[in-house]
């Protein structure tokens, strides 16, 4: 069987390995000519553990090609971004522009699954009209349905093979169909559903994500407020058999969480007025990092601030919609002077430094943003006479406070009494 996998991000480049690596003939498409040509020379855009070596195999087996266009092929996936636009609106361009590229190859009892996340009804509303084009009979020449990723980056290939997967099909054979293909490698349980269901099932998911981490930031600062340690009662808290709180952080990054729950607001702009709270609550929280870093080193001339981790989240290498950016940006707007690392990340940035040593040579303040497993393994005692000024916040709790204080550092956690730590 030929899989044609359109878009070869976070999603489509392993889902493609994947695939390969379960016997199907697989040609990767995207659009950037670069990522096209560093993937023929074995060089890869993205990190995600096992994937290289994965990559590898898969290109010498010749299972995997990759290409700037489609040709025929017997299923055809659409792992596109679908970014949101300044309004806050669903950027479908992609999926539209993937949509129409395949048109002119298709043929009878072709499968179309659309991966990427949407507005609930995109599949039956937009992807059902563009491929009629193709004079096929959708649905019955043509079987097309939605099966959303669900996958954590940094855990992507065990999660593609552990994970329940939900499929909706705009009927059953394309449910079936679809079920057939992905029990090429799932091991969890696959779910049947209509396409809109689906699309929304993901959107519901990434959602309830947003507004319980806001629930979780709220309660930071409440807490902070009445001298309580929020991680020490969000552990008790859990121990409630239907109680799953989040962590509190600065912030929801990535190109899902803070992203998704827009999709449902478009659609419902009068009925989602928590979910539009939680993604404001969200967004504000760079903000109040940013209150309690001007707060630290509000008595000091000229401070330097060291911000450690620039990814969105821990121990991967992706920026997008990072709270740390918010930050860096913000504090530059303000006049400081920042030192940025991130032991993962090779973008460039002008204030980035690769050695931890000399981001914090002269640092009036660090701050942890992300918590990668450097940053919890450091013992930051050692790198004390680099430091200016010894002040810490942490933004994860992932140090540890009282040996930071008896050490002579004034140490800050989120969502605990600030009186020189947690
Ligand atoms: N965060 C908190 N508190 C928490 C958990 C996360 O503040 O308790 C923050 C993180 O710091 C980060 C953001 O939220 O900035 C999102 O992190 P995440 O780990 O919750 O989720 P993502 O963005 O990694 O979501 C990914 C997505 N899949 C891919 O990117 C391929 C998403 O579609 C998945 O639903 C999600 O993993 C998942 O299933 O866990």
């Amino acid at each position: 069987m030929k899989l044609c996998v359109l878009g070869l991000g976070y999603i489509g480049l392993p889902t493609a390995v994947m695939f390969a690596q379960h016997g199907l003939e697989v040609l990767g498409v995207d659009i950037n000519e670069n990522v096209i040509n560093n993937l023929k020379n074995r060089t890869l855009h993205i990190e995600e553990p096992g994937l290289r070596d994965r990559f590898n195999s898969v290109i010498d087996s010749g299972r995997l090609t990759v290409s700037t266009v489609p040709t025929e092929a017997d299923v055809y996936m659409i792992a596109v971004p679908t970014p949101i636009t300044k309004d806050k609106k669903a950027d479908l361009s992609y999926v539209i522009s993937a949509t129409e590229s395949i048109i002119p190859f298709l043929q009878k009892d072709n499968l179309i699954i659309l991966e990427s996340t949407v507005p609930p009804r995109t599949t039956e509303d937009i992807l059902v009209p563009l491929l009629s084009q193709s004079g096929y009979k959708v649905g019955v020449d043509l079987l097309v349905s939605h099966s959303p990723e669900r996958v954590l980056p940094g855990r992507l290939f065990e999660e593609l093979i552990e994970n329940d997967r939900i499929v909706g099909g705009i009927n059953e054979e394309s449910c079936l169909k679809t079920v057939f293909l992905y029990k090429n490698f799932v091991k969890g349980n696959i779910h049947m559903t209509d396409a809109k269901t689906a699309e929304m099932v993901k959107l519901i998911e990434n959602t309830y994500r947003d507004v319980n981490i806001a629930l979780a930031n709220e309660l930071a600062v409440i807490s902070e407020q009445l001298e309580i340690n929020i991680w020490d009662a969000i552990k008790l808290a859990n121990h409630h058999p239907r109680v799953h709180l989040h962590s509190p952080s600065s912030g929801v990054g990535g190109h899902c969480i803070p992203i998704d729950p827009w999709f449902l607001i478009e659609k419902a702009p009068n009925n989602s007025d928590l979910i539009c709270l939680a993604r404001k609550i969200n967004d504000s929280m760079p903000f109040r990092i940013i209150e309690i870093i001007e707060s630290t080193v509000k008595n000091i001339n000229n401070p330097c601030i060291t911000l450690c981790g620039i990814s969105y989240k821990g121990n991967i290498d992706d920026i997008r919609e990072s709270p740390t950016l918010k930050v860096y940006h913000e504090l530059i707007k303000r006049g400081y002077s920042i030192k940025l690392h991130d032991p993962l990340v090779n973008t460039v940035f002008p204030d980035k430094f690769d050695s931890l040593e000399n981001a914090l040579l002269g640092s009036d303040c660090l701050v942890i943003m992300t918590d990668h497993t450097q940053y919890r393994n450091l013992n930051l005692v050692t790198f004390k006479d680099l430091f200016k000024t010894l002040n810490i916040i942490d933004t994860k709790n992932i140090l540890n406070h009282k040996h930071l204080m008896m050490n002579g550092f004034y140490s800050i956690q989120i969502g605990t009494p600030n009186k020189n730590g947690g």
